[in-house]
């Protein structure tokens, strides 16, 4: 098929893509600016389908938030909370481990655990969650704490960043969330959250994360105060540290939600942005695996446009989901495997229900097997 390409910025960038080369920073920006969204859906969807084909993985996974209490008050978030705050819980450990076992009776796979910057519970608290998750659900892949929730937690014990993740390693940890990225540029971080670890320090804990044999996701959160370089810029970081470590297993690109936020100000993106967003990452990004369309974020129903637009992945059934929802998200909480099949196949997509680590699944009635 002969696409017509409108803008003439991207021609030689699709000769570039068509070779398989690498774009640069300049490239980036110059695909963050195109009004041409067909052209870079083209483009990104022939990557797309070069790397997987037709597969679009899923996972069925349950989200755990311990505690929304934090003492960073982002200036992004609407789920954190100050520990005197009427609203804010703590779960107790007997809580996180009997609200993992609660919701659909599908067998899940994954624990995707993260919470508030707590100022009380240690690090010892949080391997004993680990532990204790493990013991009970020892089939279930544990993918736990942002960079920012261990930076933060090996500053209050006073030990370093690699023992932090070595201790939470060996109590259960198998991989982290993506999360606390944000933006890497100074200049706009210190604006949306001034009190989070910057750009390097969360690069630094993903290399020392991925030195110790534990794959993580990466995010970016867009649609604030960023340009179009800004984002370009924090691809290409992580693209680098991808270079030296192949740790990063998915990216994820965020859509800021402003609502109950002190940013609620600012317009929410559209569906043109979100799009872009997902296709300049697989055109970008070309030595991370898999982009995801975070379906709560996105909409379902972008989501699925996002699958012929780069993306191969969109998480997964999530069961309770408060992040996006206390920031104002008006998708359902959670999603039976069964309509997250039916949302791939009416996408015109082949569904793989897939791990954590992109293994797939074989189901039979309610148990699983992981295919290796
Ligand atoms: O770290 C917080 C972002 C992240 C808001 O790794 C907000 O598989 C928008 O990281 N509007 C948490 N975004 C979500 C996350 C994630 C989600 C799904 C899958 C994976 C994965 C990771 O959400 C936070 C922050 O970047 N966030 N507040 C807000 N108001």
């Amino acid at each position: 098929m002969q696409v017509v390409f409108d803008d003439p910025r991207l021609k030689p960038i699709r000769d570039q893509v068509e070779a398989g080369q690498r774009l640069s920073f300049e490239d980036g920006v110059a695909l963050y600016r195109t009004p041409d969204i067909l052209a870079l859906g083209y483009l990104a969807n022939l990557v797309r389908e070069r790397l997987h084909g037709s597969k679009t993985y899923f996972n069925v996974n349950r989200h755990i938030n311990p505690t929304d209490v934090c003492v960073a008050s982002c200036r992004l978030c609407a789920f954190g909370k100050r520990v005197r705050d009427p609203k804010a819980y703590t779960m107790s450990l007997e809580e996180v481990w009997q609200r993992a076992g609660e919701g659909w009776s599908e067998a899940v796979t994954e624990f995707h655990i993260v919470g508030g910057l707590h100022p009380e519970l240690t690090l010892d608290w949080f391997c004993e969650m680990l532990r204790g998750l493990k013991q009970r659900f020892p089939g279930v892949h544990l993918k736990a704490f942002t960079m920012v929730e261990i930076a933060y937690l090996a500053r209050r014990s006073k030990i370093s960043i690699r023992e932090t993740l070595e201790r939470m390693r060996d109590a259960g940890m198998d991989s982290l969330p993506g999360g606390g990225a944000e933006i890497f540029n100074e200049r706009v971080r210190r604006i949306i959250c001034d009190h989070k670890i910057d750009g390097n320090e969360w690069l630094e804990t993903a290399r020392i994360a991925h030195q110790l044999g534990l794959r993580s996701n990466c995010t970016m959160l867009y649609g604030h105060l960023e340009n179009e370089e800004d984002r370009t810029d924090h691809l290409v970081r992580l693209r680098a540290l991808q270079d030296e470590t192949q740790g990063f297993v998915t990216y994820i690109p965020l859509a800021f939600h402003p609502d109950n936020t002190p940013l609620q100000h600012i317009p929410r993106t559209t569906g043109f942005s979100d799009i872009k967003n997902i296709a300049v990452a697989r055109l970008m990004l070309d030595n991370i695996p898999h982009i995801k369309a975070y379906w709560v974020m996105m909409t379902p129903r972008m989501a699925q446009i996002a699958l012929k637009f780069g993306a191969d992945d969109l998480d997964g059934t999530i069961v309770e989901e408060r992040i996006y929802h206390d920031a104002g998200a008006t998708t359902s909480q959670g999603m039976r495997r069964s309509e997250l099949l039916q949302l791939i196949r009416k996408a015109g997509r082949e569904p793989v229900e897939r791990d954590t680590l992109y293994r797939p699944v074989q189901r039979t009635e309610s148990t699983f097997t992981v295919l290796v």
